[in-house]
């Protein structure tokens, strides 16, 4: 495939080779996303995150089968906490804190349920996951290497939440050359107005952090590609 250009993105059209690509899929974890899990446990709306489970299930499906690779990220920590940081582990000052039984088992402990990626989209064969201990997916993680090693220049962006692991990331990975692509009904907040906010920081300032575009837009001009 050549290069394929997007223009109904903003702040202006956004243009990427599918064989430099990647699509990122952050943190779609039953404890974050499920009705049960520890995100509603805090008393958040779980129903705000979970609109983005079949745009992003649309998008995967447009993407399998091209030239765009797929990867995935969990939050997360080893089972003794050793790779969490005592702020984290303190912030809050929560009744159940990482680590401790929580609804879907140890709270964002890798190989509990709560930590595993909802069952409406989990990876296939030859999809990576990877495990980030912080909010940015680049941070003490294979990310960026396994990136370069598959020659990516291109991300497209979904995942939850807007304004923590997807911003974090988004300009982790603008530091790092990368060129990100936001597909907004594809991330989502548990505060509307952080979701929105977040959206509009991204493409200010002549898209400083990046473009923001949606998942029919970017799965037409894949369609198109293909024909
Ligand atoms: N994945 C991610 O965003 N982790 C969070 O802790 N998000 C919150 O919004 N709390």
């Amino acid at each position: 495939m050549s290069k394929i250009i997007l223009y109904n993105a903003e702040p202006y059209e956004y243009e990427f080779e599918p064989e430099k690509t990647a699509l990122l899929v952050i943190d779609m974890q039953n404890d974050f996303v499920n009705p049960g899990g520890f995100g509603e446990f805090l008393g958040n709306d779980v129903s705000l995150l979970r609109k983005v489970i079949n745009p992003i299930k649309n998008v995967l499906n447009a993407v399998r089968g091209t030239e765009i690779k797929i990867i995935y990220t969990r939050e997360g920590h080893r089972p003794d906490l050793s790779d969490c940081p005592p702020n984290k582990l303190k912030r809050g000052r929560l009744k159940i804190k990482i680590g401790d039984e929580g609804p879907m088992g140890r709270v964002l402990i890798r190989g509990y349920k709560g930590h595993d990626i909802i069952e409406e989209l989990k990876p296939l064969d030859g999809e990576p996951i990877i495990d980030k201990p912080g909010k940015g997916s680049f941070y003490a993680t294979d990310l960026h290497l396994i990136l370069q090693n598959w020659g990516i220049k291109y991300l497209i962006i979904t995942g939850v939440t807007t304004e923590v692991c997807v911003h974090t990331t988004v300009r982790e990975a603008n530091d790092r050359g990368y060129e990100c692509l936001v597909l907004e009904d594809c991330v989502a907040s548990y505060f509307p107005e952080f979701q929105e906010i977040g959206i509009k920081m991204i493409k200010a300032q002549g898209g400083i952090f990046g473009w923001v575009s949606n998942s029919d837009e970017f799965i037409k001009v894949i369609k198109d590609s293909k024909k």
